[in-house]
């Protein structure tokens, strides 16, 4: 399989961590989502995915590419079921998902460089800005996620809303944002980067990754 990524890419991180949670090898394609203007915009990587966003991840089957981190995350759960990501209730997988989407839908969109480059044209602090944004999304998904967090975001099984979680609370120490008031969320993400299948999926442990 080969990983359309950049090191510092929370979308990306996601399928990262979910390629390491399976045992899938890849190969890893940077795309630089700055440099020469940001190299999503090239038309080899368009054709690709025409909303010019990491992940794609090209899969070993019928040399199709995959693009959308949740559809990729839940293609390789369903192609490769060990260990698994959802719980086995339908109204527990509900649960998963909505904190998974909360992150996916409800805080990233908001943090992106794209909508960032639109900020700065307008004049507005885009790093007021996302501190704002990820403190909201944030205390919602504590909230959401307190009843039955456990060792993680999920009683205590790694699940989809860690994968999550971690690239999120990544953005979140970025741009400066305090954590004291998510005790579930650090918690879950403390025992998740004790993993390799994290720790290996992290932005500085990455080829393209560069000095901060
Ligand atoms: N919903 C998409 C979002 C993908 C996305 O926003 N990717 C970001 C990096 S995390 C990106 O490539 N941004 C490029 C840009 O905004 O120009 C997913 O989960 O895969």
């Amino acid at each position: 399989m080969k990983l359309w990524s950049y090191w510092r890419s929370s979308c990306a991180y996601r399928v990262r961590i979910t390629l390491g949670l399976k045992g899938l090898p890849y190969e890893y394609q940077p795309v630089h989502l700055i440099r020469d203007g940001g190299q999503q915009h090239r038309p080899e990587f368009s054709a690709v995915n025409p909303l010019r966003q990491v992940p794609a991840l090209e899969v070993d089957e019928a040399n199709v590419t995959l693009v959308q981190s949740m559809a990729i995350i839940e293609y390789l759960d369903e192609r490769y079921p060990k260990p698994p990501l959802l719980p086995q209730s339908a109204l527990d997988r509900a649960h998963v998902r909505a904190l998974a989407e909360l992150v996916n839908s409800g805080i990233q969109p908001l943090q992106n460089t794209s909508t960032f480059n639109e900020l700065k044209k307008h004049g507005i602090d885009h790093e007021a800005w996302a501190r704002l944004f990820i403190t909201q999304g944030l205390t919602a998904l504590e909230q959401l996620a307190a009843a039955r967090a456990g060792a993680f975001l999920f009683e205590d099984t790694v699940s989809l809303a860690d994968v999550y979680l971690v690239p999120q609370l990544y953005n979140a120490r970025r741009w400066g944002v305090p954590l004291d008031a998510f005790p579930s969320l650090t918690r879950a993400d403390q025992n998740a980067q004790a993993l390799p299948a994290f720790s290996e999926a992290a932005p500085e442990a990455q080829v393209d990754a560069e000095p901060t």
